[in-house]
């Protein structure tokens, strides 16, 4: 299996189930098209779940997440909730170094920040049970706004290294987190891409991942950045509205409509689009606009196929392009 897509769903109102290989396919979610009914939406919150996790070895010296023993990737795998959700997380260390689960963006105690300033962090061959909260928007007793917990959010190690987990992000130990608001609409194929240092998904020029998807597919990218410099992500062809989802709320909504944005250490963000609208088929381009960096391979391919298969123009091989071609198998 393909460890950078390796994912699963944890989904309120369904059981967690291993997506397995290739494809990041949400199984409930039909293409979307005009012809259609509206896509699937999430339910509301407040299931409380639990999952395990585990922190591995590498082959190649990295160190990755996993749910399952074994299958650790780089980045780890999804974790999605929606609001009001409760996450109990059994971590377990069987690297051998001390180690831990830290995540931006939900609710936690003290006890589950993942780091040695509290004693959370786990030493190897351990176990920790790391519990993330997370609720709905309302009004305080003040009258003011309190925001949700839906976001792109992330979560990575806090202890290997240093106190900061410089050693742990900088081999791999990093994974995303999507929060949902009841009603938000569901994708269709779900790829996380990494700015890590001059890395993508701590790959680097050839090794570079590209993603695969057919025309109308609802595809959700979910962006993190990791290291020492600041990046910017864009894609060819499509472009996203700059708020909480990537999507339009209506004609009137004034978030700014981007192909292309600026994203440093520990940022997130995520959106959607529909592959191919208005664009087509074709081996669209994805990559940081700092020049240096895309020259130095921070490139990828969002590889759309028509309905039968093939992507105009495409040559898997073709000098230029990344070598490890469409990693989904097509
Ligand atoms: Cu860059």
């Amino acid at each position: 299996m393909d460890r950078r897509s390796f994912s699963r769903r944890l989904l309120a109102g369904g059981a967690v189930a291993a997506t397995g290989a290739a494809s990041l396919s949400v199984a409930s979610a039909p293409p979307a098209s005009s012809a259609e009914p509206p896509p699937p939406t999430a339910p509301a919150g407040g299931q409380v779940r639990h999952l395990k996790l585990y922190a591995e070895k590498l082959a190649d010296g990295q160190l990755g997440y996993g749910f399952e023993k074994g299958k650790a990737s780089i980045p780890g795998p999804l974790i999605e909730l929606t609001e009001g959700d409760t996450l109990h997380i059994e971590f377990e260390n069987t690297t051998d170094v001390a180690a831990s689960l830290h995540v931006h963006g939900v609710d936690y105690d003290i006890a589950s920040d993942g780091t040695r300033m509290n004693r959370s962090h786990v030493e190897p061959g351990a176990t920790r049970t790391y519990t993330w909260r997370t609720h709905t928007p309302g009004k305080r007793a003040d009258g003011t706004w309190r925001p949700g917990s839906a976001g792109y959010w992330h979560y990575h190690d806090h202890v290997v290294g240093t106190d900061h987990g410089t050693g742990g992000i900088r081999k791999g130990l990093y994974g995303p987190v999507v929060v949902r608001r009841k009603g938000d609409i569901l994708p269709d194929k779900q790829f996380t891409i990494v700015f890590n240092d001059m890395t993508i998904n701590n790959k680097t020029g050839a090794a570079t991942p590209n993603f695969a998807a057919t025309v109308g597919d609802r595809v959700e990218i979910i962006m993190i950045t990791h290291g020492e410099y600041y990046h910017t992500f864009h894609i060819h062809g499509h472009r996203w509205a700059d708020n909480r989802t990537g999507l339009l709320t209506g004609p009137d909504d004034p978030s700014r409509v981007v192909d292309n944005k600026i994203t440093g250490p520990a940022d997130s963000f995520g959106f959607q689009i529909i592959a191919g609208e208005h664009v087509g088929a074709g081996a669209w381009m994805y990559h940081c606009h700092v020049q240096s960096h895309s020259d130095m391979g921070m490139a990828g391919l969002l590889l759309v196929s028509k309905p039968d298969g093939t992507i105009p123009g495409y040559e898997p091989h073709h000098p230029g392009t990344p070598a490890d071609g469409d990693h989904t198998g097509h």
